[in-house]
Formats: structure tokens, sequence, C-alpha cells
């Protein structure tokens, strides 16, 4: 198998940590062309990583149905619990990060990378952002964030809070932990669990690199 990754993604770090979790082998490589490009969309027509490229030339697109795909085929270190009332928390939760939580972040990225952004617009997103924070105070399991065994749910929010943590504060708000105390008492032990500190020390490198130049 191969994941089209970018290490700085937060999607694909999503995936790369359910694969770090199970043991796979996987070839990481970069999309051809780039995210977005002709030549990657033909891999996968959203031209978004991640995608996971299977042994038989079927392409898996979406870090959420790579996810299930991994938990169905490879059921080793489960990373969804077995009942049905289980499964529906955790995946409340992956639903929460890529619907709600992530979206009004990735919404300002532009302005962090030099683009211009209409101040209104950047206030609300930073608003939406931190009122979703605060629901996932109010939410958050302990010691993981869908109760007491890791699952699917850690890997969603784990690589974003990394950006949100990073980038919040550039953007003139508070910091995501501040004043959340579960969500940082969550945020310490994940970054902990060595599929997790892989995968963010991956994302570190490849923002880094990227700062550089
Ligand atoms: N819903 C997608 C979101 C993936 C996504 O937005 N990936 C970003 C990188 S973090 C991307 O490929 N952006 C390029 C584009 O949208 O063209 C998933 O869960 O995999």
């Amino acid at each position: 198998m191969k994941l089209y990754n970018l290490m700085l993604s937060n999607f694909a770090a999503k995936s790369r940590i359910a694969i770090y979790e199970k043991g796979l082998t996987v070839e990481m490589v970069d999309p051809p062309g780039g995210m977005g490009s002709a030549d990657y969309k033909k891999v996968n027509p959203l031209g978004k990583v991640p995608a996971l490229g299977l042994d038989n030339g079927q392409v898996i697109a979406e870090s959420e149905i790579i996810n299930e795909y991994l938990e169905e085929k490879y059921p080793q270190n489960p990373l969804l619990p077995a009942d049905a009332e289980g499964r529906a928390k955790v995946r409340a939760c992956t639903r929460f990060h890529d619907l709600y939580l992530e979206p009004p972040m990735r919404a300002v990225f532009p302005k962090l990378f030099g683009q211009k952004l209409d101040d209104k617009f950047v206030e609300e997103k930073i608003k939406e952002v931190n009122s979703r924070l605060d629901q996932l105070d109010a939410t958050i399991g302990s010691p993981w964030v869908a109760g007491s065994a890791f699952t699917l749910a850690d890997a969603a929010i784990a690589p974003t809070m990394f950006f949100l943590n990073t980038f919040l504060p550039q953007l003139g708000s508070k910091g995501p932990l501040e004043g959340r105390p579960k969500v940082a008492a969550w945020w310490k032990s994940v970054q902990e669990r060595p599929s997790v500190k892989k995968a963010i020390d991956e994302q570190q490198a490849a923002l880094a690199a990227m700062m550089k130049k």
C-alpha cells in the first residue's frame, strides 16, 4: 500500500497515526505534481491528500474513509470500540472534527501564508474556532477524546491541535488550551503517544522547512 501524503497535512497525519498505531508497512509518497495538480487528480479526482493506494490499484480518498478501511481490514490494535454505541461516540468526534472544528481554521490559512483576507471574515472564523474548542472542552473524554481507549477520534483531533497551538496566537487569538483544562490535559497525554508524537514531529519538521523557504 502507499499513502499519498504530505508531512505537514493534518488530514494526512490523521491517517498516518492510524497506520503507525496498527504497525502497517505503507510507502509514503508525495502527490505527483502536488496537491490539486492535474497529474494528481488522475490518482485522486479530489486532488486532496491523503489518499491510500491499494496493491490492487484501487485508490481510497478521504482520511476518514481511509481510517475506517484500515480499521476493518487490519483489526489489530483496534481504534474503534467493540460496541455500536462506543463506535457512534468515536464517529461523532471525528465528524465534529472534520465538519465543525477544522474548517473555520482552514478558512484562515491563506492569511498565514501572506494572502490578504477580509479582517471581519478572519475575526468571525477565529470566533467560530474558539466556540468549537469550547464545545470540545465540554464534551472531551479522559484520558482520551472518546473515553478510556485511544481511538480514531484522537487520531483526527491531535494533528489539528498542533496547528491550532501554532497558529491561533499568530492570528491574535488566545491559544486553544487557554481556559480549557480538559483539552489541555488531553493534549498533554496525547503528545506522549508514540504514533501521535511521530506524526506531530513530522508536521513540525515540515512546517519548519516550509518557513525556511
Ligand atoms: N476531507 C478531506 C480533507 C483533506 C484536505 O483538505 N487535505 C488538504 C491538505 S491538509 C488538501 O489536500 N488540500 C488541497 C486541496 O484542497 O486542493 C479528508 O478528510 O481527507
